[in-house]
């Protein structure tokens, strides 16, 4: 084997964020950093030699050079076996349950997620447990620790490994086996879901879907699932090949950055059912004809009608959301008499609740919803759960919200958030906020009285780890919440985020278009954080 050892120098920045190592393609492609990051990786990991890791990823630019640097440095550092996604193609939830299914010491997900892609895009490397699920902070932790001493990498002299053809090849020791991208995912979907049903459902001639993959990594999943085994039409799935630049759109499942599927959901003869996924797969927005489910009440009504779906019919052993995520689950929560624990933001927290049977489902705001099937969250899950529940229940989609809302009262809520803000006004911006902290309590606005504010904090139940800083939240006494955070993904300056949520039982008041149900909340936030003045922007980027 012709292992060579090449000397480096650390790069200070390689501190992974809410959702691994994401930079500039540029940046990545700087002599050394990839190799650095990943030699870290390696270096933390004990037993690694002898093991099977797992690997692929999104598809952006950038993708496939990547990977054929870890084969070959993983081939030098002992890895036995590496099981990647034909063309290099896996997405974020697929990575989760191949590692799992084969008990692989863990994996790596190149994505940078809901970024742009493309040479002048983002790339991200993201190192998966062997319970499938992100690496825990301890991990991530030790390898930044790791990334700020490193002196040395090793890569194995060979050429290139074909990734277009399924099967095993020997890179040195090292087993590399091309495997197809999508069908233990499938197999395991259709293990959690009633495909007949659904299948029957989608060919009856009376239900219609879209959707939309944008350009990214569900592409070929979503066409395996929906069109090949369910039955759907030809082009029910759109912008289903996945591009290296996404075709230069946000693969960000929103109202703003999903357009095309907004229009025809929106337009003439829109069909029933529309749903997209992210760059990397794990993120979801489900449409109604005309109508929008706030990711916050999809997870609610998801948990609420699990029992309808083969693989919850036993019930949920507990739920759990990320703290700026509304507290829709939390009613549904208590009318089943069950947990429901409060994360901060990121999956990568209820790895544990899972792993201790504490929680079966999982959802964040950020268009997130996920259980304990694997230890990501999985956009094509949420979608075949959806469809799974409307089988059954042979309703609209706005129907089974607005029943959800006449019985649990309705969380109105929004997300504003102001991209590529200069980092030193947003953090001016916060610390500003935090020191207005400890006299909020008592202080009236309008009709809302402060009941608590606090920088939120995390005691993990079941390893007592402790997250602190993950975002102040004020609340109101009528149950309203603004939180304030800032981004943990971006690449470029920071991202401030401003959730706000009130709660309406009279069904009489459900109607409402939520930034004007949430109108007086907007107000305070800025009066409390003086936005426009601190950022200098009239109004956010994205609103959701
Ligand atoms: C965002 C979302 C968070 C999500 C994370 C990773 O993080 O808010 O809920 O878990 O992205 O999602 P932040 O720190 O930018 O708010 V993904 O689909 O990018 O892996
Ligand atoms: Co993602």
């Amino acid at each position: 084997m012709d292992i060579q050892t090449f000397d480096t120098t650390p790069f200070p920045d390689q501190k992974p964020g809410t959702s691994g190592l994401r930079k500039a393609v540029s940046v990545f492609q700087k002599p050394h950093y990839l190799e650095n990051f990943i030699q870290s990786i390696f270096d933390i990991l004990e037993g690694l030699q002898g093991q099977t890791l797992v690997v692929g990823g999104d598809g952006r630019y950038y993708n496939r050079q990547a990977i054929q640097i870890i084969l070959k440095m993983a081939a030098a550092n002992g890895v036995a076996r590496i099981k990647v996604g034909q063309d290099g193609i896996l997405s974020t939830p697929a990575v989760s349950a191949i590692i799992r299914k084969y008990q692989a010491l863990g994996g790596i997900v190149l994505s940078a997620s809901h970024n742009p892609g493309g040479p002048k895009g983002d790339f991200g490397v993201k190192y998966n447990i062997s319970n499938g699920g992100p690496a825990p902070e301890k991990v991530t932790e030790a390898i930044y620790a790791r990334s700020k001493v490193i002196d040395k990498y090793y890569i194995l002299n060979a050429p290139d490994v074909d990734l277009g053809t399924l099967g095993e090849s020997k890179l040195g020791e090292m087993v590399v086996e091309v495997i197809d991208s999508v069908q233990d995912y499938q197999e395991l979907m259709e293990s959690l879901f009633d495909f007949d049903r659904i299948h029957q459902f989608l060919t009856s001639g009376n239900f219609r879907l879209c959707i939309d993959s944008l350009h990214a990594v569900t592409g070929p999943y979503a066409h395996a699932l929906f069109e090949q085994r369910l039955g759907a039409p030809a082009g029910s799935v759109q912008n289903s090949i996945p591009l290296e630049d996404f075709g230069g759109g946000h693969p960000d499942p929103n109202l703003v950055y999903a357009h095309d599927l907004v229009e025809v959901l929106y337009g003439e003869n829109a069909p029933d059912f529309g749903a997209a996924s992210d760059g990397d797969g794990d993120r979801n927005m489900i449409l109604g004809r005309k109508f929008f489910v706030t990711p916050s009440d999809s997870l609610a009504i998801l948990a609420a009608n699990a029992k309808l779906v083969p693989g919850y019919q036993d019930g949920l052993a507990g739920v759990a959301r990320s703290m700026p995520t509304s507290q829709a689950v939390d009613l549904v929560a208590k009318r089943l008499g069950i947990d429901c624990y409060e994360t901060p933001t990121g999956w990568k927290f209820f790895g544990n609740l899972l792993d201790a049977g504490k929680a079966t489902l999982c959802g964040e705001e950020s268009f997130g919803t996920g259980s304990n099937h694997i230890r990501e969250k999985d956009g094509l899950w949420a979608v075949l759960f959806w469809l799974n529940i409307l089988a059954v229940k042979q309703q609209s989609v706005e129907e089974i919200v607005r029943e959800h809302w006449q019985a649990y009262g309705r969380n109105y809520y929004s997300r504003h958030d102001y991209e590529e803000v200069d980092a030193g006004k947003a953090k001016a911006l916060i610390d500003n906020v935090r020191s207005q902290m400890p006299n909020l309590p008592g202080k009236q606005f309008g009709k809302y009285e402060v009941e608590y504010s606090d920088d939120f904090s995390y005691t993990d139940p079941v390893d007592g780890s402790i997250s602190e800083n993950q975002g102040i939240r004020i609340g109101f006494t009528d149950g309203s919440r603004i939180v304030f955070r800032l981004s943990g993904t971006g690449t470029q300056g920071a991202t401030l985020r401003i959730y706000l949520e009130s709660y309406e039982p009279d069904t009489a008041k459900q109607n409402l278009d939520p930034q004007e149900a949430l109108g007086n909340l907007i107000a305070i936030a800025d009066e409390i954080a003086q936005i426009r003045t601190f950022t200098g922007r009239e109004q956010p980027t994205v609103i959701t």
